[in-house]
């Protein structure tokens, strides 16, 4: 594959629109452990094309966590299977790859992005995509990916609008910005906010789907994890540990998990924070900071990436113990 030329990403948006108005079966995947931005801004446009009178099918990695499912569209997302979807990978005229812009990062579908002669497309906001695809609509300004299926559908006519589309972008930007107050709500996506509630999407339903559905093991869970969180570098590093044995106590798994790392920012002083998971077979790792400190260079060093502020990754070369030691150690630098 020739390496990438990233054009400007709202030429890449008009060229995207312009592919996939000539195509009949798109496929749309993002990547594994799906979140509030890879679903909201798969199943907008999802929305977009189907009502452009498209065949879409979105093939993920993993299922749509229980707080997703009351999206419209979401029960039609199908979790990767090789031996029905390379097929269809293979078939379809257009391939869309959202938030996210290395085929690894579907995990086990690599290999059907890869090997499908589809027209690849990538529409994301993460750094350093990789050359698989033939147009990459990239913002590492956006606050989401869905923010960029907004312009998305601006481009293709405002009419586009609709009541479920707007649910899903909304909620793409809602999680993707924290709850509008990462660094990159700009008014900008405070302005497209206002379209989508007036397009029907209602900030209070979609809050209480995503964020006020949690069974009483989580809370459970989260209460074991608070009452040892333990702080490092003259309290500027907080770390939360979630062993696999309060798991197993409490019934909690790993979906439930989610928005516990938010919580190692709240106490006063931490400018980073760490949440490490023991898993059956690996140990999870996410990462949180405030201002300049690249939580995704420290992520790098166990082979995970993201943002500058938000970055994560899985090992299974460390333990749980040596996995929480090196993260004090890669971290002194930064505080
Ligand atoms: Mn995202």
């Amino acid at each position: 594959m020739n390496p990438i030329i990233l054009l400007d990403c709202s030429e890449a948006l008009r060229q995207c629109a312009s592919i996939l108005r000539g195509a009949q079966t798109i496929v749309l995947t993002s990547h594994v452990n799906s979140d509030g931005d890879s679903l909201g801004s798969s199943l907008g446009l999802y929305h977009l094309l189907t009502q452009l009178g498209k065949t879409v099918h979105i093939v993920n990695p993993s299922a749509v966590p229980k707080s997703f499912r009351f999206l419209q569209g979401s029960e039609k997302i199908q979790v990767f299977d090789d031996s029905q979807h390379t097929a269809l990978l293979a078939s379809a005229d257009v391939l869309v790859v959202l938030d996210a812009n290395a085929p690894s990062r579907m995990r086990g579908m690599e290999a059907a992005i890869v090997g499908s002669p589809a027209r690849k497309l990538v529409i994301d906001h993460h750094q350093e995509p990789q050359p698989f695809a033939e147009m990459y609509a990239v913002d590492t300004e956006a606050c989401s990916t869905a923010e960029l299926i907004s312009r998305l559908v601006v481009l293709v006519g405002e009419e586009q609008f609709t009541r479920p589309l707007a649910e899903c972008l909304y909620t793409g930007i809602m999680t993707d910005t924290g709850n509008f107050r990462f660094p990159r709500t700009t008014a900008d996506v405070h302005r497209t906010i206002a379209r989508l509630i007036e397009a029907g999407a209602d900030p209070t339903y979609i809050y209480e789907n995503v964020f006020n559905q949690n069974p009483l093991n989580r809370s459970i869970l989260l209460g074991k994890a608070l009452s040892d969180l333990r702080l490092y570098h003259d309290g500027k590093l907080c770390v939360m540990t979630v062993a696999r044995a309060m798991m197993q106590e409490t019934g909690a798994n790993e979906d439930q998990i989610e928005g516990f790392v938010e919580l190692t920012l709240g106490l006063e002083g931490v400018q980073m924070g760490a949440l490490v998971v023991e898993l059956a077979d690996m140990v999870k790792i996410s990462l949180r900071s405030k201002g300049e400190i690249p939580v995704n260079q420290i992520a790098k060093h166990f082979g995970g990436g993201g943002h500058i502020n938000a970055a994560g990754c899985r090992t299974h070369q460390h333990s749980f113990q040596r996995a929480q030691e090196l993260i004090v150690e890669f971290a002194k630098p930064y505080l």
